[in-house]
């Protein structure tokens, strides 16, 4: 067992991100089975839920002429546009069914404001406004985070370097993620991870 201090969190394990989903990430059901196993060995234990309202702005759909894969400029800078994904208390919203949820302190959800996507478990992409995760972690005096689910590029990456910025210790088990790599996304990840001072083991 991992010292109080450290907590696991896992990143939208959730039916849109795996095969057959919305937006899957390939092998995305994988690495469900060893997150499970690692949940053993920790203390704390967070999940976090991608949740978007039916209308979301990341979503291809709310933009006339676009197609998911192409890029917009939102008010707080360039934004993917994506499939309809996560739509709130649809199945593909839901967690994995193999994933266990049960041994979960806390679930975070986010992207839950139309106007703003929200990759990162801890800012919206707007990087400034808090989805409440910091302070939770803090008053239960946890300091060193691992991360782990899909997408490596994406959700998993924004978050790894939030919590790094904010003094958390992070590690990423690269081996319990996987990635969307749009255009080159992972590499540019995984180098913005290495500065970052994320562990990528
Ligand atoms: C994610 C794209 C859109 C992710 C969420 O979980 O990595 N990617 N929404
Ligand atoms: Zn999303």
């Amino acid at each position: 067992m991992r010292d109080a201090t450290h907590a696991l969190i896992v990143i939208d394990v959730q039916n849109d991100f795996c095969p057959g989903g919305a937006l899957a990430v390939p092998e995305g059901d994988r690495i469900v089975p060893g997150i499970n196993a690692l949940m053993e060995a920790f203390p704390a234990v967070i999940l976090t839920q991608d949740w978007h309202p039916a209308d979301h702005s990341s979503f291809a759909s709310q933009h006339p002429g676009k197609a998911p894969m192409e890029m917009t400029e939102m008010p707080y800078g360039p934004q993917v546009l994506w499939p309809d994904h996560c739509v709130q208390g649809t199945n593909g919203a839901a967690f994995h069914a193999d994933l266990n949820t049960t041994r979960a302190d806390l679930i975070i959800r986010k992207g839950t404001n139309p106007a703003i996507d929200s990759y990162s478990a801890f800012f919206e992409n707007d990087q400034t406004t808090p989805t409440g995760l910091e302070g939770y972690l803090r008053t239960r005096g946890i300091e060193q985070l691992t991360m782990v689910g899909l997408a490596t590029d994406f959700c998993v990456n924004f978050s790894a370097v939030d919590a790094a910025k904010l003094g958390f210790a992070v590690e990423v088990r690269q081996d319990l993620c996987r990635a969307i790599d749009l255009n080159g996304s992972l590499a540019a990840a995984n180098a913005g991870l290495k500065e970052a001072g994320v562990r990528l083991t």
